[in-house]
Parts: C-alpha cells; sequence; structure tokens
C-alpha cells in the first residue's frame, strides 16, 4: 500500500476530491498554505493499493492544472535606497504529489 500526499490549488480541489470518490479512492482534505507565495492550497492523502497509484495519478493530472501567478516580492538594488515591489511570474501546479510506502493500514 502508498501513501499519496497531493498538494493541489484549492481551485482544483472540490472537483478532484468529486472524481476521486466516484472512482472509489478515499481521500482527506487538508487545509494547507505554499511556503513560497503564502497562500492557501489543498493537501490530500489517499491511501491506496500499489496497482491504484497510477488510476489515482492519471485523475490527478486530468483535474489539476498549472497556472500563473503574479507575486509582489520587495527589492532593494542598492542597500539603504528604496525597496521597489517587483512583480515576478511564478507557474504553479497542476499537482505535487510524495509517494510514501505505507508500513502498515487498520480500520478499527
Ligand atoms: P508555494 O510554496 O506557495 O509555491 C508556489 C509556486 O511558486 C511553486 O509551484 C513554484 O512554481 C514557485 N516556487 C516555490 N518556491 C520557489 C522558490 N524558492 N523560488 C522560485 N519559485 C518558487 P509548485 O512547484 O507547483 O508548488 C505548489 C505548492 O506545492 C507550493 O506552494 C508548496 O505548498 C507545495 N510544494 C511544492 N514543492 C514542494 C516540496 N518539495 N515540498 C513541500 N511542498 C512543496
Amino acid at each position: 500500500m502508498k501513501l499519496v500526499i497531493s498538494i493541489v490549488q484549492d481551485v482544483d480541489a472540490e472537483t478532484l476530491i468529486e472524481e476521486l470518490t466516484k472512482e472509489n479512492f478515499r481521500v482527506t482534505k487538508m487545509s494547507s498554505s505554499g511556503g513560497f507565495l503564502k497562500s492557501g492550497n489543498t493537501t490530500l492523502l489517499c491511501g491506496v493499493d500499489d496497482e491504484d497509484v497510477n488510476r489515482l495519478f492519471s485523475i490527478i493530472k486530468n483535474n489539476c492544472k498549472t497556472r500563473e501567478v503574479t507575486k509582489i516580492v520587495q527589492t532593494m538594488n542598492i542597500p539603504g535606497q528604496a525597496i521597489i515591489p517587483t512583480p515576478i511570474c511564478v507557474k504553479v501546479g497542476g499537482a505535487i504529489a510524495f509517494v510514501l510506502d505505507v508500513e502498515d493500514f487498520k480500520r478499527y
């Protein structure tokens, strides 16, 4: 068994969870936020049998889009001079996924 931890954008989360549930995956949703953009995202935990991992990934791929987000960073070109807000563009997602081996799984 594997534990797949996926980090997805909030806008994709509800549809993705619906699709996963329809396909009989079990999902735990956690609210999270990214260290770089400091904005909200969604972390999903899915415990899956090894043979279902690829099917899970194809559902994630089909439901998570890559988007460009503009972040304003404060830059100071010369020390002591004014701080200039500078927009930078970053590509977020579709999804980040970590796959962990599960040593044991119990449901009581
Ligand atoms: P954030 O940390 O808010 O990052 C959002 C996007 O900003 C990233 O998209 C990436 O394109 C860019 N980015 C992140 N750190 C950067 C840096 N130091 N310099 C320049 N650009 C940077 P994604 O890679 O698709 O990541 C989306 C979210 O997934 C991240 O949100 C974070 O919450 C999580 N994540 C990504 N990689 C991770 C990792 N290795 N470990 C833990 N969480 C991760």
